[in-house]
């Protein structure tokens, strides 16, 4: 009884004190408060925000929720506060929030700085008027409760949601359409949770395929068959495309929330498996290739590479196949770690654990296909795998939160070959020497920083026949230019980039029109962008001919709703770019 009281009076208080939330003085420093690109560009747990999870009960001290506040505060923390701060609450990019720091720093502390942010990277959630002042309310009582923990997802779980729509005897010995697969795009269409299969010579949908939640991104399977698709719900679609009309032959749902899916491309081992990393639960699973039933399950729960603590969730990011091993490189979030993962054995499951820096993001190989460069993006780094010897060979500070997607590969006139990042929290372009061999002097350092327009970058692209390096800057706050891409002339570097203005030529005149990653076609002769606009707007595809840097067509339409990333088949099986 005692108990409940204490709890009701301690509500009350609290209830009290938060109706003048706003009253609060505002920080002196409340200029440096406003969100970056960076900021902004944080896991949403879209998937996890919709779970069923139960209200903690009341703790003596402490304000409780009611259901429905609890329900409305999982939302809002799956949504916009656990990428950074952890689906546990444990800390990643942002602090940790356990109850016992919240309940330390009180009601009022913990209110005010949702409320105003810090210039250390907090969003400014109040001011900014992206929560409500009620919200921020709830917030804060909720954050002094204890952690929800959303369920664990095995292999029961994994093979209930499993589904082979065709059996591997059921499907074409050869390609029955006469689409020219190699040249095919998968678009995705990100809020219809769809693929847009896109031919590359008549520029027309093929097929539209639906897919998981907000689906991510696609894969090919070595032989150029099999396409993966993963949503951020964990859901993996197999889509053959040999069919005469391509479409899904598989799918299963691997976690709650997922990124990155792969396929075998070692020699011996094309299509034979893939492989699919999730950010909760924090594991990793090799699946049948042509079937995808679940084999192997692995945690990826384990100690930081710098301070060797135990990290409850670290997060899957990118996943790349070695071209060298039969060997998976999964790269691990908040441990700093790449997995090498030897699949040769699955039963008795080698892997190899390079330790790099915190944060591992998205990545890829060099043009010799034997080192892998991945993005600690908010250690400021690019760690650089040897793929042959299965080693770090590099660490390399580059510019603040680097994201180069896949990267661009290409030879500077004076360094020879180097590999390309642009940032997300300044507007420079790294290029790292990748040649050990012949320059020596430049592999694994920062040959050369490009000025590009702006933060808030997040794809580089060029092609081995292109001359020209392309950057976007989606989310920098300036429309203008995160409607257009700078354009590097990679025999003169020096010279300052063209800026075209995709937004623009794609006829559309409402929203932002982000414009995003940049994709090749096979032959190297043309580049892809997407014009991104929210749900209800008009959204399309920009392409250019890359060597006159002249508009050559838009793809627009009812159907083509919020396209983001493009995957070349040809290029993506073959990690061209
Ligand atoms: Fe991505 C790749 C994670 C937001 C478009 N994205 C990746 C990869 C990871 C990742 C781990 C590497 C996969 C691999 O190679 O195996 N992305 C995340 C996030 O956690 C993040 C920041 C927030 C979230 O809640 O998901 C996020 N990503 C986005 C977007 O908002 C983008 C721009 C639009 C969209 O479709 O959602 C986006 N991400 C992409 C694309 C790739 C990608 C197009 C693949 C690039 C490539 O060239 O391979």
């Amino acid at each position: 009884m005692r108990k409940i009281l204490t709890s009701l009076l301690v509500s009350t208080a609290i209830g009290l004190i938060a109706t003048t939330a706003f009253a609060q003085q505002a920080p002196s420093d409340i200029k440096k408060h406003g969100t970056t690109p960076g900021g902004k560009y944080e896991p949403s747990l879209d998937v996890l925000k919709g779970k069923q999870l139960e209200a903690p009960g009341a703790k003596p001290g402490v304000p409780s929720l009611t259901q429905a506040e609890f329900d409305q505060a999982n939302q809002i923390y799956f949504e916009r506060c656990a990428g950074c701060h952890g689906v546990l609450r444990k800390g990643a990019t942002g602090k940790a929030l356990t109850p016992d720091i919240t309940r330390e720093k009180g009601f009022d502390y913990v209110r005010d700085f949702i409320t105003y942010g810090s210039p250390a990277g907090m969003p400014n959630w109040g001011t900014s008027e992206e929560l409500k002042a009620a919200e921020i309310e709830v917030m804060a009582k909720y954050l002094l409760n204890d952690p929800a923990q959303p369920p664990e997802f095995g292999m029961k779980e994994m093979k209930a949601s499993w589904k082979v729509l065709v059996p591997v005897d059921k499907r074409p010995t050869k390609q029955m359409n006469k689409l020219d697969l190699d040249n095919l795009f998968s678009v995705t269409l990100r809020d219809t949770g769809q693929v847009a299969l896109i031919d590359g010579a008549s520029k027309k949908i093929v097929e539209t395929i639906p897919t998981g939640y907000a689906v991510h991104i696609s894969r090919v399977s070595a032989s150029g068959r099999y396409l993966y698709v993963i949503g951020r719900d964990g859901k993996i679609n197999l889509i053959d495309m040999w069919m005469e009309k391509p479409a899904t032959v598989a799918e299963i749902k691997i976690g709650n929330e997922a990124r990155s899916v792969e396929t075998s491309k070692a020699k011996g081992w094309e299509d034979k498996y893939a492989i699919a990393g999730s950010y909760w639960p924090p594991q990793y699973v090799i699946m049948d290739g042509s079937t995808l039933e679940p084999l192997k399950i692995v945690s990826t729960r384990g100690m930081t590479v710098d301070t060797q603590d135990y990290h409850p969730e670290p997060r899957v990011a990118s996943i790349v196949a070695s071209h060298y091993r039969p060997e998976f490189l999964v790269n691990v979030k908040e441990t700093g770690k790449t997995l090498m993962v030897d699949y040769s054995d699955i039963k008795n499951l080698k892997q190899i654990e390079i330790g790099s820096a915190r944060f591992l993001h998205d990545g890829g190989f060099d043009s010799s296909k034997r080192y892998f460069l991945v993005a600690a993006n908010a250690s400021n780094k690019v760690a650089i795998i040897d793929t042959k010897e299965d080693k770090l060979v590099g660490l390399v500070e580059t510019g603040e939160k680097p994201h180069p997607g896949r990267g661009a590969n290409f030879v500077h006139p004076k360094f020879g070959p180097v590999w390309a990042t642009s940032h997300l929290g300044d507007e420079t372009i790294a290029l790292i020497g990748t040649d050990p061999e012949k320059h020596p002097q430049q592999a694994w350092k920062v040959v050369e920083s490009l000025k590009g327009q702006g933060g808030g970058s997040l794809f580089v692209k060029t092609h081995p026949k292109s001359k020209h390096l392309y950057v976007d800057t989606p989310l920098n706050p300036e429309a203008s230019i995160a409607s257009s891409v700078a354009v590097f002339d990679i025999d003169d570097l020096g010279k300052e980039p063209v800026i075209l203005d995709i937004g623009g030529m794609s006829g559309i005149a409402e929203g932002v029109r982000r414009v995003v990653q940049g994709e090749f076609d096979k032959q190297g002769e043309e580049i892809w962008f997407s014009v991104w606009n929210a749900k209800s707007q008009e959204s399309a595809i920009v392409i250019l001919d890359d060597k006159t840097l002249k508009l050559k067509d838009v793809i627009k339409g009812k159907e083509v709703v919020t396209p983001t990333g493009k995957f070349n088949v040809f290029n993506t099986r073959n990690d061209v770019y």
